[in-house]
């Protein structure tokens, strides 16, 4: 994608805060990658842990980000034309002392954690000026529609899914040929999913299963339909090859979540868990909005904890949800993508 020439001088600085797991990285370098690559943007990430980069991004060193290990004493650094702080990380004090005393005003910006409930189009965008200083912090939150600021999608994305091959990929990871009438799953949650409760539904299955386990762990024993199939953490880069290999995907977080309706393939969301079942809400709230999410709900609950996991009737939904899968997908991709959204809500506020 041809950058505008305007973009070339854009300078924007990105703190992520990683709370734990992958995810708080994973978006940051995610939107850094488009800033940069599609945008023509000048990107330094700020992170506080950079060992989610490692297996992430393992080759980052020699990219167009530069990355800087936030930690005290913070250095004597300019700000940037862009902050953008993720998931309200809150930048260093003495940066944004910096930031006031910038004659051109940075454009200071709170990505926020992705929700598809409904009070997000009254915050998305929204101003709150600094108590004490000459700013103005700006609400930015992901979305489901023109209402939000979208979701992080890749110009190449299209391009990419129509090269890969999955024979070459399955080979590549030693994975067994597909088998006909196979349902190749791939299994990516946190530790605390009911997985014990699906294996032997999955063992029990009329069609031969495949499970891809991504991530290091050791697969289990093969046992009846069931073939376990460790593979390694992939470079975020291709793990939506992953996605692309299975006709079935578990996925969690905010990241692979958001990659696996791109996937356009059946799912299940294991959603970061929050006291008080406030997960819950953020669960239906997703699946009030998806075309099968009837279908998938009692799965999705039990997956997240609530009521029973009934496999053979999800199962028996797969084709009814493939189709949805797919209208889902074409209804999202047709909106503008995050970053190019948030170019654009950058652009309409530099000085
Ligand atoms: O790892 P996560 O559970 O991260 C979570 C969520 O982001 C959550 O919203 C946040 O509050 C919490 O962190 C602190 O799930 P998520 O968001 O899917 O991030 C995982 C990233 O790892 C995603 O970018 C996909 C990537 N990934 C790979 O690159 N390769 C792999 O092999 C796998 C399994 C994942």
């Amino acid at each position: 994608m041809t950058p505008t020439p305007r973009n070339r001088d854009i300078f924007c600085d990105i703190f992520c805060a990683v709370v734990d797991n992958y995810g708080d990285a994973g978006v940051c370098w995610r939107l850094a990658s488009q800033l940069a690559v599609e945008h023509a943007w000048r990107v330094r990430l700020w992170i506080d842990d950079p060992r989610p980069l490692q297996r992430l991004a393992p080759h980052h060193a020699g990219g167009p980000i530069e990355v800087r290990h936030w930690r005290a004493p913070w250095p004597v650094v300019d700000p940037a034309d862009v902050v953008i702080e993720a998931f309200a990380c809150e930048p260093p004090a003495e940066y944004v002392a910096a930031m006031a005393r910038r004659e051109r005003k940075p454009v200071w910006i709170n990505l926020e954690y992705l929700s598809a409930e409904a009070w997000v189009a009254s915050c998305h965008g929204q101003p709150s000026p600094h108590p004490r200083l000459p700013l103005v912090k700006h609400f930015f939150f992901p979305g489901f529609d023109a209402a939000s600021g979208g979701l992080l999608r890749e110009a190449d994305y299209d391009a990419r899914r129509a090269a890969f091959d999955e024979t070459a990929f399955r080979a590549e990871f030693g994975l067994p040929a597909r088998r006909a009438d196979e349902l190749t799953i791939s299994m990516f949650a946190y530790p605390h999913c009911p997985l014990p409760e699906l294996l032997p539904a999955l063992a029990r299955s009329s069609r031969p299963v495949s499970l891809l386990l991504p991530g290091g762990e050791a697969g289990g024993a093969n046992q009846g339909a069931l073939r376990q199939c460790p593979l390694p953490f992939l470079p975020q880069r291709r793990y939506d090859e992953i996605l692309w290999a299975s006709d079935l995907n578990f996925v969690r977080g905010e990241d692979s979540f958001v990659r696996a309706q791109w996937a356009a393939k059946p799912f299940v969301w294991h959603i970061y868990p929050q006291d008080g079942d406030a997960h819950l809400v953020k669960l239906d709230a997703f699946l009030d909005r998806h075309p099968a999410g009837g279908l998938m709900r009692p799965f999705w609950h039990a997956w997240n904890g609530k009521g029973h996991l009934d496999w053979p009737a999800f199962a028996g939904s797969l084709p009814t949800q493939a189709s949805a899968a797919q209208t889902w997908n074409r209804a999202l991709a047709g909106q503008r993508d995050l970053a190019s959204a948030l170019v654009q809500f950058s652009g309409e506020r530099l000085k």
